[in-house]
């Protein structure tokens, strides 16, 4: 009796076994669809209730071949290694794909540790003709150097390139995805379109000929997964693109960039740098070089992702850290997250608009829509950028406006007090008329005063100056500075025969703000009337124009 009791028992478990067995193979298997048939390159999709699981299906027969891929492209002999990517391709053909390269980072950095739920990213990777070994590399590095767990899946955005299977090739690599576009876009509309493609949370940028390096990618997610407002950018090391050595790039830099929106890399300054006792510490940036980093998907999406009247290359950089920072974010670089980049001295491939005139319409949209009045100074440093086309910016005004966000001038107090507005470089005079000078009384007045102090030491208070380049207009502002801030005269009223003044901030275009010489004299656009003294020394007011007048006759006196 027990022991047919003991085998029932036995009997029972092992179906059961059997049975959980049957039943979760049924549940995991694929049901195939049309669609996924049509998605090939080993991708299938199996639908369990509501979701969707991408299930990546590697059979020995779609195996990715590294060296059919390779020499799918080679240079011919007697090809020039250079012509077709601006980098000696020969070496980089000859590297392999899985070289390994020098820990560049501090010390200090490999003993930092991190969140174990780290959220995983999707890799966005744009290209347009890159070379098959660079590119294959770039994938192969974050494969090697990342954990597995933090990278859900890599977006390659094939941005029309010659040949197709550059990039769809690459799909029979585990979690590697390829989008192409149907025409060339440029690196920016192709990113938007890698981000829309993305099902992680978190979104990592490359270019396309990089090679990351140990630990990269965990410094980074951290920093966006404690505050998901942080852009964050890696230290980027240089692959020499003669002889592809990997090279440590210095960790005291940061992002900048002069009034013609150039990017430049500069020193952090010197008290930031007297502060850092801790070399792993995150640095500021005031913009970032534009390739290379993180970002949570949601904000990237609240922020308005990226201009897409922008084409090609350029300027979507500047407008991207202009809109984080003063829409309530940050920039930083990362020195214990360090990628190489292959620099290039040429673009290695056209533009189909040209390169310059791509790189104006770009760099104008941003400083149309993000720079303020301080735009002037862009134009200054860039003449040929003005009467040039860029299309309507209405969009990322209105953007500018329901994100709410801080102004250019509050950008450059709070995040890059270091760039120089080049007002303060002009020689400022004072206005002088016989032994008298020209003064503000308050900010409504004007009237003729002993010319006082000198140089740095004149009275803030009091100070009368006069310049020829004032609000970047030449000769067209009265410009005076009181306590530290720059104003400039504007005519704002006038009774039968005088008008009066009032002192504005500057820099400000309005028309009643203009003056021009007429002889020694000084007239106002607007009105068409002069500066005038009177003679009973009342207040300084405008009259009729009699530039022979002694009353109305100016001369800058230089302060020294
Ligand atoms: O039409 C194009 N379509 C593309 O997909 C043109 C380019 N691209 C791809 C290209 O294949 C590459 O992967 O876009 C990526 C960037 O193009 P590069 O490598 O020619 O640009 P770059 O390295 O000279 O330029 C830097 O500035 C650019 C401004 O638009 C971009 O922001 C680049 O991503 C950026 N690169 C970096 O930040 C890496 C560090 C270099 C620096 C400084
Ligand atoms: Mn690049």
């Amino acid at each position: 009796m027990r022991r047919i009791r003991a085998n029932a028992i036995a009997i029972l478990t092992v179906a059961w076994i059997l049975g959980t067995f049957y039943y979760l193979w049924q549940d995991n298997k694929p049901h195939a669809s049309p669609s996924a048939a049509k998605a090939g390159a080993g991708r299938v999709e199996i639908h369990r209730e509501d979701r969707t699981i991408p299930l990546i299906v590697s059979s020995p027969r779609r195996r990715f071949d590294e060296k059919a891929y390779l020499s799918g492209k080679q240079l011919k002999p007697g090809d020039d290694p250079y012509r077709d990517h601006a980098f000696n391709l020969q070496e980089s053909d000859r590297l392999g794909s899985e070289r390994a390269i020098r820990d560049t980072r501090h010390y200090r950095c490999a003993s930092i540790s991190f969140d174990h739920d780290l959220p995983p990213t999707s890799i966005i990777i744009t290209f347009h003709n890159e070379a098959r070994s660079t590119l294959l590399r770039t994938i192969k590095s974050v494969l090697m150097r990342s954990p597995p767990s933090l990278i859900q899946e890599i977006i390659l955005v094939d941005d029309f390139s010659s040949d197709p299977e550059d990039c769809q090739l690459l799909t029979q690599i585990p979690k590697v995805r390829c989008l192409r576009n149907g025409r060339r876009e440029g690196l920016i509309r192709s990113r938007v379109r890698g981000a829309n493609a993305a099902s992680a949370s978190i979104l990592t940028f490359l270019d396309s000929h990089c090679e990351v390096n140990a630990d990269w990618l965990q410094p980074m997610i951290q920093r966006v997964k404690e505050d998901h407002t942080r852009v964050v950018s890696p230290i980027i090391d240089v692959i020499s693109l003669d002889n592809f050595a990997y090279l440590a790039a210095s960790a005291d830099l940061r992002g900048g960039f002069d009034w013609s929106l150039h990017f430049k890399w500069e020193q952090i300054p010197i008290e930031q740098k007297m502060a850092r006792n801790d070399p792993t510490q995150p640095i500021r940036t005031p913009v970032i070089a534009g390739g290379i980093f993180v970002m949570d998907k949601n904000w990237f999406n609240h922020l308005g992702q990226y201009d897409t009247h922008m084409d090609i290359w350029g300027g979507e950089n500047f407008e991207l850290s202009f809109r984080v920072w003063m829409c309530g974010g940050s920039l930083e670089i990362l020195p214990c997250s360090r990628v190489g980049h292959v620099f290039r001295k040429r673009h290695p491939y056209d533009f189909p608009e040209g390169n310059a005139l791509t790189y104006i319409k770009n760099t104008r949209r941003a400083a149309e829509v993000w720079m303020d009045e301080y735009k002037q100074y862009y134009y200054a440093a860039r003449p040929s950028a003005q009467g040039k086309a860029f299309g309507s910016i209405a969009d990322r005004l209105a953007l500018r406006r329901k994100l709410n966000c801080n102004s250019f001038r509050w950008y450059l107090e709070n995040v890059y007090p270091e760039l120089r507005i080049p007002e303060q470089e002009t020689v400022y005079t004072l206005l002088r008329q016989g032994g008298l000078c020209l003064e503000t009384h308050g900010t409504e007045s004007l009237a003729l005063a002993e010319c006082k102090g000198s140089g740095l030491n004149r009275p803030q208070s009091q100070v009368r100056v006069f310049t020829p380049l004032c609000c970047g207009q030449k000769a067209h502002y009265i410009h005076i500075t009181l306590q530290a801030r720059h104003f400039s005269i504007l005519v704002s009223g006038f009774s039968s025969c005088c008008m009066w003044f009032m002192c504005f901030p500057c820099p400000l275009t309005m028309a009643v703000q203009k003056w021009k010489p007429k002889g020694p004299a000084l007239q106002h656009i607007v009105s068409g009337l002069c500066l005038d003294s009177q003679p009973s020394s009342g207040p300084v007011v405008v009259m009729q124009c009699h530039p022979q007048l002694a009353s109305q006759s100016w001369e800058p006196q230089p302060i020294t």
